[in-house]
């Protein structure tokens, strides 16, 4: 049988089409708008049977007993769950409890359960990854131009690929680029590494990592200068240009180009092309996310939108018409009781109704340094902390040193097995949800379960229901079945779940409207673009990006290893894993068995490395070993290395070598994904 819904193995978040048969899922095909032939194929989509019915799915819950995880049933786990946490929250408070969420549970309604649930506890600290992540960079959109664009890349006319790799974490994304670039369009990629966008760019800015903020500001004191600007828009829409202007100018492409590793004229090129083509579109990813100023260089990039007038164009960077929805956290009530962990970073805390709290490093600070106060307990939903938070060192400790710990997940992560609970999640296509995805413009879908929960696992909004029970917090989820919770939180839509059944391809809210600006302002204090923010500047932040320079550190441990050692990056992702998942199951795991050190040669040759060798690869924090490939996609002086690998073998973790001590002052985000290392060979092939 044919059945609808969404696929949540990845944050892409693509809608599917699914084959099911005695209650198994035999195949699975994503839904696109090119022709059959031209689609790309998601490999991780392609093994969707062989995931959802792994033998290694957790079937039942599990107790610790006597250092031992043993089976347990639903009610023993959740009665052991809920006495864990009250007694937590008799001896220490209610915040002395926190709740953990992974990537496999954002753009979920289910994280909103969890949040409400922390908040009916009384606990505000529901933490997300969003530090690491998207929410860093829609803070820095948010506080420009009030919300985070959308790229309309597939009727663009130039598209700025900055630090994305959408054939490997994106098709959708991809295949819209791939169109454009059918009728003709511009294509400009800004990353390190030489990925198969780059390879196909009309020009490629092989950027040094961690140094974006000074390319952006370049490229606006480029346009500004040239007069590439949009004069009309500027002048209408934004404010603090002349702020702007004079900031700009401390970062003349001449003097700013080595530092970056770029060659001047082809910066100019590029930014020439890309200011005076229309319309053109950003498409920026990962790449900016994990740096020491992530958020300021954001805004910088947020900036060029703005000043190109680009912005909520068709084929140029949309203001997103968001679904009407009622936010069914607690949160108004909890904040102003109890401050979070995490109110060490107020701008980013609280900059947005509903993504909650996602200053993710505070979370080891309060367990570990118990600052501002101490956390005791903690669950863990979606999430393998052990490998993805930098640092795994520092991360171990924190985790052995809390006096309880919950994972809830469908497989037995590093994570989960440290834990004293460890509760069965079901996998997306055994559980009915929003996904909040699509809902951020215009379009609901419903993520519909397809099969029901594997073994005795249960979805995530059940296993939230259920503890409130436990918890003595029924009355704050009165909802009989998810059905019923979803249509209270989808009422100020007017679309219900049935109706939702009835429409597989999903239902628009709203009609779509461009330069909605003209009408209604930009959704900022002062309700235009503010290329000036006086709410920054009244945070203790620049106003303007980088007005007080662009800081002497931008990757970590420079002054330790950067004359020795190589520029260590987090990567490739490649597109049979997410992140620390998939390692466990054959048919992906055959395609990329062991994690891989990709070089330069040249950088090879003066340590006597050859392909194959195996390299110990050290930084202060901690060090792993890795398999040495020799590679023309990497730029001499760094090394790119394999993610993810680290739940699959511990040895090969990235973050054993990252850094969690150096943060962005906004967004307390850790440069996880650049730092110098020392590179040796142990062994020859
Ligand atoms: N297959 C697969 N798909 C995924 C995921 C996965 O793990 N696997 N994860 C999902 C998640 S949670 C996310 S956030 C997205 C991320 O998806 P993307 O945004 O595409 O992120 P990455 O592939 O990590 O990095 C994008 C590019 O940034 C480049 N880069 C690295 N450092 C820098 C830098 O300093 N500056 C610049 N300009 N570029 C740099 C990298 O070389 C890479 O090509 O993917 C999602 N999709
Ligand atoms: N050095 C370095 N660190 C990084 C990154 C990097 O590139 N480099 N990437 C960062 C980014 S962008 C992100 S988003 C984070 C990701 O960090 P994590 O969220 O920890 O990443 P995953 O390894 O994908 O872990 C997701 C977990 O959720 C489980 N899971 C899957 N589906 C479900 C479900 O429906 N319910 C439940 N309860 N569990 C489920 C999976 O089995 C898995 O254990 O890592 C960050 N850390
Ligand atoms: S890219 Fe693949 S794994 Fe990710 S959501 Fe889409 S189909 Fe699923
Ligand atoms: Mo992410």
């Amino acid at each position: 049988m044919t059945k609808n819904t969404v696929c949540r193995l990845c944050s892409s978040c693509c809608p599917v089409e699914v084959e099911v048969e005695n209650n198994r899922l035999v195949s699975a095909t994503r839904k696109s708008f090119l022709p059959g032939n031209k689609q790309l194929v998601c490999p991780k989509l392609a093994s969707a049977p062989e995931i959802v019915h792994s033998k290694k799915r957790l079937l039942t819950p599990f107790i610790r007993k006597d250092g031992a995880l043993v089976e347990s049933s639903w009610d023993n786990a959740l009665n052991f769950t809920a006495k864990a946490l009250l007694d937590t929250r008799e001896k220490y408070g209610a915040s002395s409890v926190a709740w953990l969420r992974g990537m496999a549970a954002d753009w979920g309604a289910p994280w909103d359960y969890a949040a409400r649930l922390m908040h009916a506890f009384g606990s505000p600290n529901a933490i997300g990854n969003g530090s690491v992540c998207h929410v860093a960079r829609e803070m820095a959109h948010n506080f420009t131009y009030g919300a985070m664009t959308l790229p309309l890349a597939k009727d663009s006319r130039c598209i700025l690929v900055w630090g994305k790799n959408d054939f490997n974490t994106c098709p959708p994304a991809a295949e819209a680029i791939l169109h454009a670039r059918q009728n003709g369009a511009h294509l400009i990629v800004v990353d390190p590494i030489k990925t198969r966008l780059a390879r196909m760019a009309d020009i490629w800015l092989p950027i040094k990592p961690g140094q974006d903020g000074l390319l952006a500001m370049s490229m606006i004191n480029l346009i500004l200068e040239n007069n590439w600007f949009d004069r009309d828009f500027t002048q209408n829409f934004t404010i603090g240009l002349d702020r702007l202007a004079r900031a700009a100018k401390a970062f003349d492409i001449e003097s700013t180009a080595q530092s970056m590793g770029l060659d001047a004229e082809k910066v100019r090129q590029a930014t020439r092309l890309y200011a005076t083509t229309k319309p053109a579109c950003i498409v920026e990813g990962n790449g900016l996310d994990m740096q020491l100023a992530t958020f300021q260089a954001t805004r910088a990039v947020c900036i060029l939108r703005a000043i190109t007038g680009n912005l909520d164009k068709a084929g140029g960077d949309f203001i997103p018409q968001p679904v009407p929805a009622n936010n069914i956290r607690l949160a108004e009530n909890i904040y102003e009781k109890e401050k979070p962990i995490t109110a060490a970073y107020p701008l980013f805390s609280f900059f947005h109704p509903n993504w909650g709290l996602h200053a993710q490093s505070c979370l080891i600070d309060a367990i570990l340094d118990e600052k501002p106060y101490p956390i005791k307990a903690l669950v863990v939903q979606a999430g393998n902390p052990l490998v993805t938070m930098a640092d795994s060192n520092r991360m171990e400790k924190a985790l052995a040193k809390l006096d309880f710990l919950a994972v809830i997940d469908p497989f037995l992560t590093r994570t989960a097995q440290m834990a004293a609970v460890v509760l069965p999640a079901c996998l997306c296509f055994e559980k009915t949800q929003l996904n909040r995805a699509s809902m951020r413009n215009n379009l609901v879908l419903l993520q519909d379960e397809v099969i029901s929960p594997v073994g005795q696992s249960r979805p995530d909004w059940q296993i939230v229901f259920d503890l409130a029970k436990k918890l003595g917090l029924a009355e704050f989820f009165p909802w009989k079945s998810v059905e019923e919770a979803i249509g209270v939180q989808l009422a100020p839509s007017g679309i219900t779940v049935e109706a939702l059944r009835k429409n597989q391809q999903g239902i628009a809210a709203q009609k779509v409207r461009f330069e909605k600006h003209c009408q209604d302002g930009f959704a900022t204090p002062s309700g235009k673009v503010e290329l000036f923010s006086q709410r920054l500047a009244d945070g203790g932040q620049p106003g303007i990006p980088f007005e007080n320079g662009f800081g002497s550190q931008s990757v970590s441990f420079e002054d330790e290893l950067g004359r020795e050692g190589l520029l260590g990056m987090s990567g490739d992702r490649t597109n049979y894993f997410t992140h620390s998942q998939f390692h466990n199951v054959d048919a992906l795991a055959k395609r990329c068995p062991k994690a891989q050190a990709n070089l330069h040669k040249e950088d090879a040759a003066e340590r006597g490395i050859k392909d194959g060798d195996l390299l110990k690869i050290s930084t202060p924090r901690g060090e792993l070993t890795m398999i040495a490939q020799i590679s023309d996609a990497v730029q001499k002086g760094c090394i790119q290395l394999g993610w993810g690998f680290g739940d699959a073998d511990p040895k090969a973790g990235v973050n054993l070598l990252t850094d969690d001590d150096l943060r962005d002052p906004v967004t307390c985000t850790p440069s996880a994904r650049s730092f110098y290392c020392k590179v040796e060979r142990v062994e020859e092939r």
